[in-house]
């Protein structure tokens, strides 16, 4: 029984800006490599990590080209929603999405919570769990999101789309670090997506916390140019669980695929932006910079019902998918 797991492929049609590569092609190659791993190291099952597209509604021709890629991996993929795969970071928007559609086609098998889900083979029985992304993460009890328990099975997998992180980012920033979950959760293994630069290998009580980073290099941070995109594999074959990380061969040096006048553009724009944000603090305490952030942060601070705060991210959540309709 071997597990692949990948994250934040974030499919889309367009590069940005500031990459110097086709990135279509790019990320092609990469699930082509994928697929090949699969083959040689005698993969059971994939499992992605969330965001699978950079938008929820990507246009049919992407949808197909990437759905293809996801079913000549030729085993069942388990997933678990993005923020980037829901309107409004709204889990009930997901039947109008692209990973929705894939879901109802059976390309991608959705993990949740509550549902086990139960591979067999070699004499091994992982239970696999998930949680998805949703407005709350990472703000309400974190264990409500990432701790589970062990049904059955030798092996138990919890998949998340959040901010999970070995040290937190700067104060306010909503993210849940590991050494508060690891107590609670029954996990052996909470693999993560979201943080697009990942964090490393962390073991505690006895159990793993692992996210390799995105797929794909999307910003031009610092760390991007340096960092290497690569999937993990779960070997559950020999006694005991034990897992390794996969550089992806295709994937070229940050310095090749990110243009160097954008590194800097984006470092000065870092700069103006903690600028901006510190601004903004002394102004007010709003926490977050995403429109959602900022309706949330409002709504508790004026102690707002809760069925207003719902409704506004509700419609939020109808206008993005209106506007990007309208693209
Ligand atoms: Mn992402």
């Amino acid at each position: 029984m071997r597990l692949l797991f990948l994250t934040d492929t974030h499919f889309r049609g367009t590069s940005p800006q500031h990459r110097r590569d086709n990135l279509m092609e790019t990320q092609k190659e990469k699930m082509r490599e994928v697929a090949a791993l699969v083959r040689e190291l005698e993969i059971n099952a994939v499992i992605h990590g969330g965001d699978l597209w950079d938008s929820p509604q990507p246009s049919l021709a992407v949808g197909a080209e990437f759905g293809a890629l996801l079913k000549e991996l030729g085993v069942p993929v388990y997933a678990v929603p993005g923020n980037h795969d829901l309107f409004g970071q709204n889990p009930a928007t997901l039947p109008r999405t692209m990973l929705g559609l894939l879901a109802r086609w059976g390309i991608v098998h959705l993990l949740e919570p509550e549902k086990p889900v139960f591979l067999r083979g070699g004499g091994v029985v992982v239970q696999l769990t998930g949680q998805g992304f949703h407005y709350d993460m990472d703000r309400r009890d974190p264990l409500l999101d990432y701790a589970v328990r062990k049904k059955e099975g030798d092996v138990a997998i919890h998949v998340v789309h959040g901010m999970l992180l070995d040290r937190s980012l700067y104060p306010g920033a909503p993210c849940t670090l590991i050494e508060r979950v690891a107590p609670f959760t029954q996990a052996d293994y909470t693999l993560c997506g979201h943080a697009h630069l990942g964090f490393p290998d962390t073991c505690l009580y006895g159990r793993w916390f692992l996210n390799p980073g995105a797929l794909v290099r999307l910003s031009a941070l610092p760390q991007e140019v340096q960092r290497r995109p690569q999937v993990i594999v779960l070997d559950f074959t020999g006694g005991r669980p034990v897992h390794r990380a996969v550089a992806l061969k295709c994937a070229r040096p940050g310095e090749e695929v990110l243009d160097r006048a954008a590194l800097e553009e984006a470092a000065f724009r870092e700069e103006r932006l903690a600028l901006f944000v510190q601004g903004i603090r002394s102004g007010g305490d709003y926490l977050g910079l995403s429109l959602e952030e900022i309706v949330d942060s409002i709504a508790r601070r004026q102690g707002l019902a809760e069925e207003v705060r719902v409704e506004a991210l509700r419609r939020l959540g109808k206008v993005q998918a209106e506007i990007l309709r309208r693209e």
